[in-house]
């Protein structure tokens, strides 16, 4: 079951200087900062506050580390904004099978790694509305899990 919104996913050129914009303007600080050599970026996520499910909501800001990324190929194209959207759930491996059924593409066969430990897949932002969403299950959940 998705229960939260895990993060808005914000791609943009240059990391340290958006970090700063979301700074200066909200006050917003930075939670957790690591490079994910597999989805291409650099990333910071700040967090905005707790949730009910014992998780937590997130900016996730994004910068890639090479051209032919996700992000990279995205921002040639739009420029910085919206890239994705992700929702948090105790189970991705259980929910991403329950919309694959509803014939919607998901695209990893596996679940892989994500922000801090977590495990994500993305839905296909044409079978989305336009939406790329991200289903995340967070690390300690993991752990609980299993
Ligand atoms: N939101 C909405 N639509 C998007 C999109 C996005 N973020 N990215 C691509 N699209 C649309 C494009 O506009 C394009 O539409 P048109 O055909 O109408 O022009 C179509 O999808 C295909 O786009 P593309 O530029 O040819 O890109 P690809 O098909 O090569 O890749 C996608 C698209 C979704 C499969 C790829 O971005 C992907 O695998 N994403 C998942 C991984 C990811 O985004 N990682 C970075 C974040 C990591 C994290 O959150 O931790
Ligand atoms: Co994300």
């Amino acid at each position: 079951m998705l229960t939260r919104i895990d993060h808005i996913g914000i791609a943009c050129f240059d990391l340290d200087k958006t970090v700063e914009f979301y700074r200066a303007t909200y006050g917003f600080e930075v939670f957790h900062t690591e490079v994910n050599e597999e989805q291409g970026v650099r990333e910071a996520m700040l967090k905005i506050n707790e949730t009910s499910d014992g998780g937590a909501s997130y900016l996730q800001l994004l910068e890639p580390t090479r051209e032919d990324s996700a992000v990279g190929k995205w921002l040639a194209k739009n420029g910085e904004g919206v890239h994705h959207i992700a929702f948090g759930t105790a189970d991705v491996d259980g929910d991403a099978d329950d919309i694959r059924q509803k014939g919607v593409r998901v695209l990893y066969d596996q679940p892989r790694t994500g922000s801090m430990g977590s495990r994500i897949t993305f839905l296909h932002p044409k079978d989305c509305h336009g939406v790329l969403t991200e289903l995340v299950t967070a690390a300690e959940a993991t752990a609980a899990d299993h």
